[in-house]
């Protein structure tokens, strides 16, 4: 170790940046301010959320929008208790993370108390790798994290770096990328019967393919609609991988467990071979009820056993899209009207239960669709009734300009990752559709929405209750309680916050509100719109 050897703090800055990680989300306390420096220096962009739970989601969406981990940094204590939702929630959607908290100095942690918590407890199971950095491991721990937090299944991974660490000259301090993307020949497994899985299709009359984020985290999109389109097998997408097959693709045929599930279920059952193409059980909402014969198409084996595939083809997706492609020699498999009328009777379900002169929520859906033709915004979206909607109504036409949390689902993370996708993406508008619930979790982020500028629009549906819940307590026959929120004049809270705001509770008034936004808004905008969520109740 020489004289100028780097702090182990740089040691990890250093990593982060040649990793290609561009900002760091969080929130400072004592023990942390030399990691925060040491990033700074590194040139990386720091992003003040107002609570290290949205700090976390912020980071989150960065690893869905960019594939390259997101960095989120917290101190001790109440520091790291806080960012622990988030970690989580990025753990169960398969988001790519560095999260890093302070601690107490070495000497003080195994018998102190102020502010004390066992990160190592708390994280474990929460991520895929807990762990202390130390000068003497700190160049080998930052390259096993990248590789853990990016290998398939990405995930989250916490580093605990305590206070007299920090600043400590590295020992281990030498700056080593591991390979950051998976590459490989796919492995066939087969338990019996046929091994081939062109065969396999070959013999099929109607498959459908179910595909989903580990499809949109491998960048499959390109060879995943090559194959549908040559074999002529509609493409039905789970909600998190929106976008991963164009909606406006004549093989399109939606989206399962969201708005109309059952219509969508019906449908997968009526095929007589499943394309698991990266389809993550994570995202399912309710048990498996299919029983068709499957194979499993995917970056990791069938581990979950939540569907029985009778053959597995486990390597980089797009490059076994690309060799099934190649090699697929029949004709298309369905006609484009069959999947036409399939659509249509999707749509017909979807627009069930209007209340007439009222605001519908499906309303708000089809405002932001028209406002923002052709996938022209990138959308998130928050947790409850609304989310079900949008992640049916919505039509994304390319990945990676939607954003969901469906793994754990927590509330509160729609306006936190907007503001990410908004920072990566000056040029583009981006929508937050959110509940007056999961907004009033986090509205204080439109204050940095504001400061940094965004081109950012948040639709907030706003019906006074916490619909979804509330609506299973009404099937229940049970009174609502805890699922009614007060109204918030949200154009006085949006002003307050150097951001604009806006009242509507109809589509005309929506639309012409969206028709202005749709140009670029000087400010961020909040949009108060008031809706009837009796239409909920015929989708679910
Ligand atoms: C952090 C968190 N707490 C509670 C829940 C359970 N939950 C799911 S949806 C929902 C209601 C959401 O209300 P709102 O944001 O107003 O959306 P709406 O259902 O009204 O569209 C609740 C409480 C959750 N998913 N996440
Ligand atoms: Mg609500």
């Amino acid at each position: 170790m020489s004289d100028n050897a780097p702090n182990m703090a740089q040691v990890m800055a250093k990593h982060l940046a040649q990793a290609g990680v561009t900002h760091a989300f969080g929130y400072p306390g004592d023990p942390n301010i030399e990691v925060i420096e040491q990033c700074r220096r590194e040139g990386l962009e720091l992003v003040l959320g107002r609570r290290e739970g949205t700090c976390g989601f912020m980071a989150e969406a960065y690893g869905m929008l960019t594939g390259k981990p997101g960095l989120v940094v917290s101190t001790l204590g109440p520091g790291s208790t806080s960012l622990v939702n988030a970690v989580a929630n990025a753990h169960a959607d398969r988001a790519p993370m560095v999260a890093i908290s302070g601690q107490i100095s070495t000497k003080l942690e195994p018998y102190f108390t102020h502010q004390v918590a066992d990160h190592n407890r708390i994280y474990a199971p929460i991520t895929k790798w807990t762990t202390r950095i130390t000068p003497d491991t700190a160049g080998t721990v930052m390259r096993k994290a990248l590789r853990v937090a990016l290998a398939d299944r990405p995930g989250p991974v916490h580093l605990t770096a305590a206070a007299n660490h920090v600043t400590a000259k590295a020992t281990d301090d030498r700056v080593v990328m591991p390979p950051l993307k998976s590459a490989g020949l796919p492995q066939v497994f087969a338990n019996g019967g046929l091994a081939d899985p062109l065969a396999r299709i070959a013999a099929a009359q109607k498959p459908i393919i179910l595909t989903g984020i580990s499809a949109l985290y491998g960048r499959a999109t390109r060879q995943l609609v090559a194959f549908a389109e040559k074999a002529g097998i509609p493409v039905v997408v789970a909600p998190m991988s929106k976008g991963v097959f164009p909606e406006t693709h004549p093989y399109f045929a939606g989206v399962v467990d969201m708005a109309c599930n059952k219509v969508v279920w019906d449908f997968l059952r009526s095929a007589d071979l499943l394309l698991c193409v990266g389809f993550d059980p994570v995202e399912l909402i309710k048990a498996w009820d299919v029983r068709v014969p499957a194979i499993h198409i995917d970056s990791t084996p069938n581990t979950d056993q939540i569907y029985e595939a009778e053959l597995e083809v486990v390597g980089d997706i797009a490059s076994v899209l690309a060799m099934l492609t190649e090699g697929y020699r029949g004709q298309a498999k369905w006609a484009e009207g069959t999947v036409k009328a399939f659509r249509q009777s999707l749509r017909d379900a979807y627009y069930q239960g209007r209340v007439s002169g009222a605001m519908n929520p499906t309303d708000v859906v089809d405002a932001i669709n028209e406002a923002y033709p052709n996938g022209g915004a990138i959308v998130s979206t928050d947790v409850g009734s609304h989310k079900l909607l949008i992640g049916q109504g919505w039509t994304a036409t390319r990945p990676n300009q939607f954003l969901m949390t469906n793994g754990l689902s927590s509330m509160g993370f729609s306006l936190p990752a907007a503001i990410t996708a908004a920072i990566l993406h000056r040029d583009k508008p981006v929508v937050c559709t959110v509940g007056d619930g999961g907004f009033a979790m986090v509205q204080g982020e439109m204050r940095l929405a504001a400061a940094m500028k965004l081109n950012l629009v948040a639709v907030v549906f706003c019906d006074e209750s916490l619909n979804r819940i509330e609506i299973k307590q009404m099937l229940k026959q049970y009174p609502s309680a805890l699922t009614r929120i007060e109204r918030t004049d949200l154009t006085k809270l949006a002003e307050s916050m150097e951001c604009d705001g806006a009242f509507c509770d109809s589509k005309a008034g929506l639309d012409r509100i969206l028709a202005q936004a749709a140009k670029g808004v000087s400010r961020p905008l909040v949009v108060e719109a008031k809706i009837d969520p009796a239409q909920y109740v015929s989708q679910f």
